[in-house]
């Protein structure tokens, strides 16, 4: 009879036994591997950024340029009818640009590819109100090709502004005409100039414009397609939010969180909510903070850039409240950055420098109230002074029986600590988590607020502080916080009042 096993040597105890030793050899490899075994980070706590969301965040600044038709009209809002034989730079220099950004610090700059006038900085098939309609270059230039070429090599990001509203084109209010425009538009851009890291799609229309309907999630899509690590910013996301003002400040609460079905582009009455966002947001949109170093967007002779402690308070009001800031610096009629912006940019990133780069905590002893996985688990509180920012952090036990008193705390090791600024981060990769925390320099409580996010910033309002240690205490959070980093810093450009108050005019 044929061997229905098909086998020329079938022998079942061979194979139960040699059943029985594998299974002994998986279960002591498995005791193994659970007897070595690391702590397993913490779950995260939703939403979370997207991968592009987080490298954005770590920009902390981002340099808009607004150069256009009104750069040699003296104007902030174009009205559509101007003549392009006006866009004359004489010595346009992108390089010029991107060297200014550089220098500052900045590794991605925005350019108004086209403003609310209509008028393209490059050279459009789809209408002739653009460069090709001026003298520059003969009508052969392209400002954002040239940005491009400048950026690369440089190792900066490119992003663009391409206005909705549109002052000069006759399809603007009729709508299938007006956004086939648009995304036409849309796509020259992002299939022309290689990598574009943001889309600006700004939310301003003059009270008297003609009524439009823009097929935003028609544009979302062609975005996402043509752009796969690409931010898309507007009043309402999706992937970056604005802030709510155009003064640089975020709410001295500022989630990252917020929910989308409650927002609308051009709508005022969001402005508060989008400043501070929502702790229960089902969305992850962080705020972008645009303002300009000058008064206006476009440059104008009578304007100067401002003063560089006006620039610190913005810095401490937008990157230091859990935002990005978008600073705008824009080309004059030339084609170049003016050197008083240059000298003033090259002051403030000294002064950022001067304040961030040492840090009095790396000096101390670092203790905390718990550690998740105890000694050696990976998550002690000295992660909170290494150079990652991000992916190390301090995590307290989550079995830790008093939840709302997480702490850690600095100790000097020889003398008092003297500083100013206490900065705080959180390990946002796993979700913003905390709602409320407080500072304590030798018992005495110096600084508190709610959020911290990416970063916290707390520029002490009665000035420098002498103490042998410092003490954070988390006392509100969504889930075990996650602290990343903290730094004691000291802040020479800070004065404040005798009486512990900014001057009126700084205080948002
Ligand atoms: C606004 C525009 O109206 C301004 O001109 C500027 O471009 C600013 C960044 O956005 O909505």
């Amino acid at each position: 009879m044929a061997n229905p096993f098909n086998y020329d040597h079938y022998c079942f105890s061979c194979t139960v036994l040699s059943l029985l030793i594998s299974l002994h050899a998986a279960a002591t490899i498995a005791s193994q591997v659970q007897a070595n075994s690391a702590t397993t980070p913490p779950l995260p706590i939703l939403p979370l950024p997207s991968y592009s969301q987080l490298k954005w965040q770590q920009r902390e600044i981002i340099m808009f340029f607004h150069f256009g038709v009104n750069t040699f009209t003296d104007s902030e809002w174009g009205t559509g009818q101007e003549n392009p034989a006006i866009f004359n730079p004489t010595v346009l220099d992108a390089a010029q640009w991107v060297d200014t950004a550089v220098q500052a610090g900045v590794s991605l700059v925005i350019l108004t590819a086209k403003h609310h006038d209509g008028f393209c900085l490059w050279p459009s098939k789809y209408t002739d109100h653009s460069v090709i309609s001026s003298p520059w270059r003969n009508g052969k230039g392209d400002v954002v090709q040239e940005l491009v070429n400048a950026a690369n090599p440089r190792g900066v990001d490119v992003g663009l502004y391409l206005s909705p509203w549109d002052r000069h084109d006759p399809r603007y209010g009729k709508n299938k005409e007006y956004n086939e425009y648009y995304l036409a538009q849309l796509q020259e851009l992002l299939r022309k100039y290689g990598s574009v890291k943001e889309i600006w799609f700004d939310g301003a229309k003059g009270s008297n414009a003609p009524n439009m309907t823009y097929d935003f999630g028609d544009w979302f899509s062609l975005v996402r397609e043509l752009q796969s690590s690409i931010n898309i910013f507007s009043d309402a996301g999706p992937d970056v939010r604005w802030v709510g003002n155009e003064q640089g400040f975020a709410g001295s609460t500022c989630w990252s969180t917020i929910n989308r079905t409650a927002l609308s582009i051009g709508n005022a009455s969001i402005v508060g909510y989008l400043n501070t966002g929502d702790p229960k947001g089902t969305d992850w949109l962080p705020p972008e903070c645009d303002v300009s170093i000058r008064t206006g967007w476009f440059w104008h002779k009578s304007q100067s850039p401002k003063p560089l402690h006006q620039l610190l308070q913005i810095y401490y009001n937008s990157v230091g409240r859990n935002c990005v800031l978008l600073l705008n610096v824009p080309p004059n009629p030339t084609g170049l950055i003016s050197e008083s912006d240059i000298l003033r940019l090259r002051e403030f990133r000294k002064a950022v420098d001067t304040v961030f780069s040492s840090n009095l905590a790396e000096n101390c002893s670092v203790t905390a109230s718990s550690q998740r996985g105890g000694k050696g688990g990976g998550f002690g509180p000295e992660n909170v002074v290494d150079g990652d920012h991000l992916w190390t952090y301090w995590a307290p036990s989550d079995d830790d029986d008093d939840k709302e008193h997480h702490w850690i705390e600095f100790r000097a090791s020889d003398g008092p600590l003297r500083f100013n600024v206490v900065r705080i981060q959180e390990a946002i990769g796993l979700g913003q988590r905390i709602r409320q925390h407080e500072v304590y320099a030798d018992g005495k409580r110096i600084a508190s607020g709610t959020t911290v996010g990416h970063k916290r910033l707390h520029r002490l309002e009665k000035g420098a502080v002498h103490a042998l240690s410092v003490k954070i205490k988390i006392t509100g959070s969504r889930a075990t916080p996650l602290l990343s980093s903290v730094g004691l810093h000291f802040d020479p450009f800070w004065h404040p009042n005798p009486n512990g108050k900014p001057p009126s005019k700084f205080v948002h």
